[in-house]
């Protein structure tokens, strides 16, 4: 059972410090590691920084200068009067500052640590892209997942050139181009409570990529787009309502997107997890538990037995992300007795699960009190809109 693991001391060092997710990286390696699933690994992929020339292979080159040095070097003239922002509708002489058009403030404000952060995450990314183009055909050829996981990326809001949404590089892009090098058709699937609307952007007129994403949607709810109206060949959107339940998640999963796998017949797979959808994520606004996440990843790995790329995404409840990840390593492991776990083992941040009696299937982590407004009569809909258009 072939699956490599992105890891090493740098990566979780430096994912631990992204505004949005501090220290979940180390959460999430350490619970990983006390179940004992380092041992289980095909390989561990033992990640280094990629360099600027791989993330120009997407990104907009004065766009990674800024990023990378806080200089594009263009002299300011070029971003003042005229630039589509909400600064220039106020005065329209007033400079739209760099910060702004490359989107590093707000959702993503710049941090120590930055440069190496990017470099890291999609150099994780990168890497378990070549261990899957590595793959010799006659493994590939095996009845046999082949997995590599980087649960630090899946940054899917990031733009050729500009950040958003919590991401400043979209390691998804660069991995899907280094993959698309050996596999001529690519599925996308992203979990993520949110439209993977970067990755969507990247390969809307590509008939090798089709992006699948399941999200929530409602006005003013980020990033706002992936209405299902805005289906086309290669690219799904999969709109849902408040409270999604497990059985709701299953069912979408079960319909549409084995049908649109299906239908697209991927020589490979990437899926971003995204955790931002549990029950007790900050976000509140699906309501699922880590038995439909990993009934999913069980049966992308196991049962669809393509050469997958699994990624992190959001998940603002930290120890539940981790709960969360560590049964999805589990089950694309393929690990026989996850089902048996009931505790959490001991390590450096055992202390910290004492609010749940250290456990790790927690009940309470479905709100039984929350509606599932994805009522049968909607997901039907859902259903036979796709249905039509296939
Ligand atoms: N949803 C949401 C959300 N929450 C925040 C936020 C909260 C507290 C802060 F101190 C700063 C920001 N921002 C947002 C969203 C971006 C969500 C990104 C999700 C990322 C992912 O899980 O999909 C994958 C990695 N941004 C907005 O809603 C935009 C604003 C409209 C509101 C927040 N302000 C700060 C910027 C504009
Ligand atoms: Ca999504
Ligand atoms: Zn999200």
């Amino acid at each position: 059972m072939p699956v490599a693991y992105a890891y090493s001391e740098e990566l979780i060092e430096y994912a631990d410090k992204l505004p949005s997710n501090k220290g979940r990286a180390s959460r999430v390696n350490a619970l990983i590691e006390s179940f004992g699933l380092m041992d289980k690994f095909d390989g561990i992929i033992r990640v280094k920084p990629c360099t600027q020339a791989d993330l120009e292979k997407y990104h907009d080159k004065n766009f990674i200068k800024f990023l990378l040095t806080g200089d594009d070097g263009l002299d300011a003239e070029s971003e003042t009067e005229g630039e589509e922002s909400d600064e220039s509708y106020e005065g329209k002489d007033e400079p739209v500052s760099k910060e702004a058009l490359y989107g590093l403030h707000y959702d993503c404000p710049p941090f120590d640590g930055l440069e190496k952060y990017v470099k890291l995450v999609a150099g994780a990314t990168l890497q378990c892209a070549d261990y899957l183009v590595s793959l010799l055909d006659t493994d590939i050829a095996q009845n046999t997942s082949k997995v590599a996981i980087n649960w630090t990326g899946g940054r899917h809001h990031a733009k050729r050139a500009a950040c958003s949404g919590f991401c400043y590089v979209n390691d998804i892009n660069l991995g899907i181009q280094r993959l698309r090098t050996k596999f001529d058709k690519v599925l996308y699937v992203d979990l993520d409570l949110h439209h993977g609307d970067g990755v969507e952007t990247a390969f809307a007129y590509s008939d090798k990529v089709k992006s699948v994403s399941v999200h929530r949607y409602e006005r003013g709810f980020f990033p706002g787009t992936g209405g299902m109206n805005t289906t086309s060949r290669s690219v799904v959107n999969i709109p849902t309502k408040y409270g999604l339940s497990d059985k709701s998640f299953i069912q979408i999963f079960d319909t549409i997107i084995v049908a649109e796998k299906e239908d697209f017949q991927p020589d490979a797979v990437v899926v971003t997890t995204g955790c931002d959808g549990l029950a007790r994520d900050e976000l509140r606004e699906w309501n699922l538990s880590f038995s439909s996440f990993e009934y999913i990843i069980d049966q992308i790995v196991n049962s669809w037995k393509l050469p997958t790329l699994l990624l992190g995404g959001g998940g603002y409840h930290t120890l539940d992300t981790a709960r969360c990840l560590a049964i999805c390593t589990a089950a694309a492991l393929n690990v026989p007795d996850r089902k048996q776990w009931v505790e959490i083992p001991m390590h450096d941040y055992f202390n910290e699960y004492v609010k749940d009696n250290y456990s790790l299937r927690v009940e309470s982590h479905v709100r039984h009190n929350t509606p599932d407004e994805n009522s049968e009569e909607y997901l039907k809909k859902l259903a036979d809109y796709f249905e039509h258009r296939r």
